[in-house]
């Protein structure tokens, strides 16, 4: 989950004084607010603070955070020369402060706290792109994926490029694990859902050394779990609508699956508007989840989505005390 942002007072402290864009660029800013939310409760991993949108930058497109929130690209990616001009030559050199901040974050977090990087998939960044900014549904992007395919395959190639060579940089600089943003994944259905994004994946992950841990939040998937777990992803991060522990059992007996003894672990999935309510309603559901999951093997907990700025204090607290005395204790409701 987003564990930074607008919901804690010393985040708020840090951007009255930096932009955004600041905070991401300068590692010992990106440090500090990645380690903030760990200073209050007590996860078990931190995520390093930056954004998907860093990798188009280094690209050649860049993007800006508007004040009143959300996120503006410097232009729409409309021709061909626009794309011809985005290289993915000079990425680990572009976002040399990325290690930078990994680099720091180790350092201080030591080896009991994971530590995760982070992009977006590559058919989450070419909505962006493609855009210009921020939509609900992204009708360029779709539209493009059906009326000129090679443009758009020559677009999401040159991400997949540039997310390879960006996850290695992290990979050397100390992240435990990856966790891939897929948040517009749900906007593709069916066979196009492969075509489009996850077969990007599929080669980024292959592209990584053997083994590394690679998770994927891909919001609106679920049809496409057994798929996600069949192309060398170790854990699926799933959204709110999804029933965890039914989704954990289909899983289980997928006979594609089966046959190739694939396992995949389950991240997720409390809704994060219940943290905008009272402490006990959220120690409820949080319980309610756990139980749900109790037995199944391979369960991460975390939000089905990221914290959202109404997120409160002690909403937080009652959640994160809720998962350490459950499992501490197999406390039950
Ligand atoms: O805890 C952390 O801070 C982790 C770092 C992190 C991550 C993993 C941030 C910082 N952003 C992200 C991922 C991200 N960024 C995604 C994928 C996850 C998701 O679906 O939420 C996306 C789509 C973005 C793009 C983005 N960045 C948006 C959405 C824009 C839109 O219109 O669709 C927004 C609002 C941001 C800003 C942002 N990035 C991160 C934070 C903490 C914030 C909010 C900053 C603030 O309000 O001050």
């Amino acid at each position: 989950m987003r564990q930074a942002g607008r919901y804690l007072p010393e985040y708020r402290d840090l951007k009255a004084r930096h932009s955004f864009i600041e905070l991401v660029r300068t590692p010992e800013l990106a440090a500090e607010v990645t380690l903030q939310p760990l200073g209050r409760f007590a996860f078990d991993a931190a995520i390093l603070f930056s954004d998907i949108l860093v990798l188009p930058e280094a690209l050649g497109q860049g993007y800006r955070f508007k004040e009143q929130g959300g996120i503006a690209m410097e232009y729409r990616l409309e021709t061909r020369a626009q794309l011809d001009r985005l290289s993915s030559d000079g990425v680990r050199e572009r976002l040399h402060y990325v290690a930078a901040a990994l680099r720091l974050i180790r350092d201080r977090l030591g080896d009991r706290t994971a530590l995760l990087g982070f992009g977006g998939s590559p058919w989450t960044l070419a909505c962006y792109m493609l855009e210009g900014g921020g939509s609900d549904d992204f009708p360029r992007a779709r539209g493009l994926f059906r009326t000129d395919r090679a443009f758009f395959d020559a677009l999401l190639e040159k991400l997949t490029e540039g997310l390879i060579a960006y996850f290695k940089l992290q990979i050397e600089s100390g992240a435990d694990a990856i966790q891939i943003f897929d948040s517009w994944g749900g906007l593709v259905a069916g066979a196009d859902y492969e075509a489009a994004s996850l077969q990007w994946i599929r080669r980024i992950v292959a592209a990584l050394p053997a083994g590394f841990p690679v998770i994927l939040f891909a919001k609106g998937t679920a049809r496409h779990l057994a798929d996600q777990a069949a192309a060398g992803l170790r854990v699926l991060s799933v959204d709110a609508s999804v029933d965890l522990a039914a989704a954990h059992d289909s899983l289980a007996v997928d006979p594609t699956l089966r046959a190739r003894e694939i396992r995949v672990a389950l991240q997720g999935n409390l809704a994060p508007e219940l943290l905008g309510g009272t402490p006990s309603s959220v120690r409820e559901a949080t319980l309610r989840l756990l139980e749900s999951m109790r037995g199944r093997t391979g369960h991460i907990f975390n939000l089905g989505h990221g914290i959202r700025p109404d997120a409160r204090l002690e909403c937080m607290d009652a959640m994160v005390s809720a998962v350490v005395n459950w499992k501490q204790q197999g406390v039950s409701i």
